[in-house]
């Protein structure tokens, strides 16, 4: 298993004949995340730390490393003759990069930003679209999760851990002592049945009846419907929360809630919902919105927002037919 990055993109582009240049915006993508990791590696001592004092179109407070991260992938992306464009959600609109790119790349270049001045495990997020024909639009980017050419992370946690899926299964990678991606696990099998969910019981009271009702089922434990005790995790970065979903499985949500009817869930579809969906559905897991699979939704916006369930099947399809008369 002393596989590097390169090599098994390599090994894999040949064995399953991906189309040219898909494997080097990978390898782009990676060296960004590199580059991010060292940043995060640093701290206080780098001064990435704290506020940058400037908010997101999304009108959200953006961290010193938020700024930094996007800037990380922007220019390694630049770089890379196969990027026609790309969208981020620090992003106000999308970015046109080579004409004659094939390539859309789109990403959350800091998950759980919450987390990063308490050292608590942050993540980049990516999705890989192909760039259709003509003169580069938003409406390029609005193509469903099912178009994914390839999706990922990078969880800056105890270890750096990349995860990659080009479609045919999954690939973990950890960053070894040279600062390369080496191969260190395939193929993880999410559990089908559960007994972990991780929620923002905070927000309780802004749910759906129909997501209320679920989440006091779980909370029952033995005494109710389900017969069985839960555990509960709530990390607040999305990276860890899927990382533990694909290596011990378990269910998460991000539900839709009433507090802002122009926020059907806090997550982004376009680069949170959909790369993650793919990762879990590449490991025999589950992703809706509640009412369908999450990479069926024709996107209406870049910075769309969408309720998450997704993890273990048999818990993902029991919460999803809860809403089917909501
Ligand atoms: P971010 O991209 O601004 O960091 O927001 C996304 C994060 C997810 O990683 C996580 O699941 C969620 O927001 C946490 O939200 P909350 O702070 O409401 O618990
Ligand atoms: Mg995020």
């Amino acid at each position: 298993m002393s596989l590097l990055l390169a090599d098994y993109l390599q090994q894999h582009s040949q064995q399953y004949q991906l189309p040219a240049g898909l494997t080097d915006v990978i390898l782009s993508i990676s060296q960004a995340c590199l580059n991010i990791n060292h940043e995060v590696r640093l701290g206080a001592l780098d001064n990435i730390l704290g506020s940058a004092h400037t908010g997101n179109i999304q009108g959200e407070e953006q961290k010193k490393l938020d700024v930094l991260a996007n800037q990380l992938m922007i220019d390694a992306l630049s770089a890379n003759p196969a990027v026609a464009g790309l969208a981020s959600e620090e992003e106000d609109t999308f970015v046109s990069v080579h004409e004659e790119g094939n390539y859309l790349v789109l990403f959350d270049p800091l998950d759980g930003s919450s987390n990063i001045d308490v050292n608590i495990s942050i993540g980049t997020i990516f999705s890989v679209l192909p760039k259709p024909k003509g003169t580069l639009t938003t409406e390029h980017f609005l193509q469903n999760g099912h178009q994914q050419l390839a999706s990922g992370y990078v969880l800056y946690g105890p270890q750096t851990i990349l995860v990659l899926t080009l479609k045919h299964g999954i690939a973990l990678f950890t960053l070894n002592q040279d600062n390369q991606f080496q191969l260190t696990q395939q193929n993880p099998a999410i559990a089908e049945t559960t007994q972990e969910f991780a929620i923002n019981m905070s927000n309780q009271r802004h749910w759906e009846a129909p997501m209320q009702q679920y989440i006091a089922e779980l909370l029952a434990g033995k005494t109710g419907v389900r017969g069985k005790d839960y555990n509960m995790r709530w990390v607040a970065s999305m990276v860890a929360e899927v990382h533990r979903i694909l290596m011990r499985g378990g269910i998460f949500s991000y539900p839709k809630d009433n507090r802002d009817p122009a926020k059907p869930g806090k997550l982004r579809l376009m680069y949170e919902a959909n790369p993650m969906s793919l990762l879990i559905e590449q490991a025999g897991g589950a992703a809706t919105n509640a009412h369908e699979d999450i990479l069926s939704i024709q996107p209406e916006g870049l910075h769309q927002r969408v309720a998450v369930i997704l993890g273990s099947k048999e818990e993902v399809f029991y919460a999803t037919a809860k809403h089917a008369n909501n």
